[in-house]
């Protein structure tokens, strides 16, 4: 983390020597520009040094650390969306505004005097900074303990499997996941509950009411801790322990999954990419894949984290994982490829020449996944997001379990893994886990796949074709039209939400209109209600499109559209999506008049 040029040989020679690395420096424009931006982020101010001489003598004289309260004023944009607080990093720089954030959290947070938190976050750019504050705010607010992860770095599940096993109060995880990451990139806040899990409505709620109110926050006067070593330290009357969390994780995945099963399948000659895409998993990547199960050195690549994620986007999707995607489809692809994305939670899974939509990844978990000591006793109940589509619905069915559908957020399964009701869940948009813990999972999806193969001894296109052969396809493609006017999108969705009465049986095209409404769920467990989850058109014969306004994204709207249609086993099981789906894009257009209010003709991203 250089600020600068070091030199310590005070003498003629000593200068040459630090100007020789300077101009070096200089002629290798990333790293220089990199040092710039460092040193222009550092405080070098005496008030900084002056701070830290102060605590240190207090620490001396065995005072108690002096907790500043902070006079502030709210912010009028810290919503919580779909999963935390996402802003442009420069909004979350501004002065206060990730603490304002960050104790309205602990202003709503119950028993926390002496309780212990969990602080993680992907490392992207803003972490560290970040992570320091909300150390020395925890102290302020009188929790016992802090976990914090070594480096500042925690996947997301593994944030929630620590939480979990130390009997955390909660987790702040400081992540804008698969979001783009840089000084003029995103940044993010989500905080996670005592089960492990992102906080539900009622607690997002209360703390985006506070955000309205709030005039203090609260630190302690002390200077930055040392984040990459582990072991304890004190920051005012609390306990910090930099913990490494790949540990704990890869001891959860052991007693999960058949790694013995996974070895012998190496050792016959099965193999694998992962792709960490420079963000967190890398780590986890590392340990699990290479260490403990024994795949070759470099099966797992960009398995660095980078704060700006090597410039790449850490989305785990087809297009934005294009290189794995080449690959697996190129001639000599491996048996399996993977990727996970910025915070650890996403998952691509692909086979040789066998892209599998998630929404299908879903359903053959949920139908193999007996096939692994963890779930050998079988799922209580599936859960989906509603725009994910049927096709676990159907092995549901054929187990004669419980299915679920909740809007889109992880938050909406936590109610239902805590009752018991459902063991697996998963969203179209690459996220799937269970209860093992209260966050989507995306290491844990690869190795469930893997356990899956190692046991059925068939490749992942045989397994799909069986899959299908048996239960049907969902065909399924989601278009995404990013960086929209807010204004217009919203425009879209209001004018159909008031002509939904009136769709029902309406013909487009080929296509008739059987029911049309917006999508409400109730919540079986606490029986809370959240309306407005995405507006669904139902067509005779079963295909569908949903059609939702992102909750994650920075700047701008994004439209997301979900395309379905169902074939049976006997229909046409082996076509591409884009053609089984081209009639319901044209009455897409019928219908909602994408073009008409956006200008835009095609989306920017299909996956
Ligand atoms: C998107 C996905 C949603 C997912 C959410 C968080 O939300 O559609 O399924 O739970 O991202 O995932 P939205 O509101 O933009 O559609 V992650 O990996 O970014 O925590
Ligand atoms: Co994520």
């Amino acid at each position: 983390m250089a600020t600068g040029i070091l030199f310590d040989d005070v003498t003629p020679a000593g200068i040459r020597g630090a100007l020789q690395r300077t101009v070096a420096l200089f002629q290798r424009p990333a790293d220089w520009h990199n040092l710039q931006q460092r040193g222009m982020q550092a405080d070098f101010s005496w008030q900084r040094v002056g701070a830290g001489y102060a605590s240190l003598y207090r620490s001396l004289r065995k005072e108690p650390p002096v907790i500043v309260t902070h006079p502030t004023k709210p912010f009028a944009d810290q919503k919580p969306g779909t999963s935390g607080l996402r802003k442009k990093v420069k909004v979350f720089q501004q002065a206060n505004y990730a603490e304002n954030f960050i104790q309205s959290v602990f202003d709503v947070v119950e028993g926390k005097v002496g309780a212990t938190l969990v602080i993680g976050g992907d490392g992207r750019f803003h972490n560290r900074p970040v992570i320091q504050a909300a150390i020395r705010m925890a102290a302020a607010n009188g929790f016992g303990k802090v976990l914090v992860g070594k480096g500042g770095i925690m996947s997301t599940p593994a944030a929630s499997c620590i939480i979990r096993k130390y009997g955390a109060i909660g987790g702040l995880v400081l992540s804008a996941s698969h979001n783009p990451g840089g000084p003029d990139e995103d940044f993010g806040i989500k905080y996670n509950t005592e089960n492990g899990g992102p906080a539900p409505e009622k607690i997002t709620e209360a703390i985006f009411a506070r955000t309205k109110v709030i005039n203090r926050w609260m630190g302690v006067d002390v200077p930055d801790i040392d984040l990459d070593s582990l072991g304890s330290v004190t920051v005012g009357a609390m306990a910090v322990e930099v913990v490494d969390a790949v540990a704990d994780y890869a001891a959860l995945m052991e007693t999960l999954f058949d790694f013995g099963a996974i070895r012998a399948l190496i050792k016959g000659g099965f193999r694998m990419i992962f792709d960490g895409m420079n963000a967190v998993t890398g780590p986890y990547a590392h340990e699990i894949l290479e260490n403990r199960l024994g795949f070759p050195q470099g099966t797992v690549r960009n398995g660095r984290p980078l704060e700006d994620f090597g410039g790449l986007h850490p989305d785990p999707n087809i297009v934005t994982a294009k290189d794995l995607y080449e690959v697996m489809m190129g001639k000599d692809a491996p048996d399996f490829g993977a990727a996970s994305d910025g915070d650890g939670d996403r998952n691509l899974i692909i086979g040789r020449r066998c892209y599998i939509a998630p929404s299908d990844s879903l359903a053959m978990l949920a139908a193999n996944a007996h096939l692994a000591p963890g779930y050998a006793k079988g799922l209580k109940g599936v859960a989906r997001s509603m725009p994910t589509s049927a096709a676990a619905d159907r092995v549901a069915a054929a187990l004669n379990i419980p299915m679920f559908e909740t809007p889109t957020g992880w938050k909406f399964f936590g109610n239902l893994l805590d009752a018991g009701k459902v063991t697996i869940c998963g969203e179209e948009s690459a996220g799937t886990g269970s209860d093992h813990v209260r966050e989507k999972d995306g290491v844990w999806a690869i190795l469930l796949w893997l356990n899956i193969l190692a046991k059925r001894k068939i490749s992942v296109d045989a397994l799909a074709r069986e899959h299908w052969a048996r239960f049907g396809r969902n065909y399924y493609a989601r278009h995404d039209y990013e960086s929209l006017d807010t204004a217009k999108a919203d425009a879209l969705m209001s004018e159909l939400r008031t002509a939904l009465p009136g769709l029902a049986g309406r013909k487009f095209g080929s296509l008739t209109v059987q029911t049309a409404d917006d999508f409400a769920y109730h919540d079986p467990v606490d029986g809370s209600i959240s309306a407005h989850q995405g507006v669904r058109l139902i067509f005779a014969g079963g295909s569908r499109v949903v059609l939702r306004l992102s909750g994650t994204g920075t700047s701008g709207a994004t439209l997301r559209v979900y395309l379905e249609r169902y074939e049976p086993p006997a229909g046409r099981l082996d076509e591409k999506p884009s053609v089984m789906l081209a009639g319901l894009a044209k009455a897409l257009e019928a219908v909602v008049g994408i073009t008409r209010h956006t200008g835009r003709v095609k989306p920017d991203v299909v996956t």
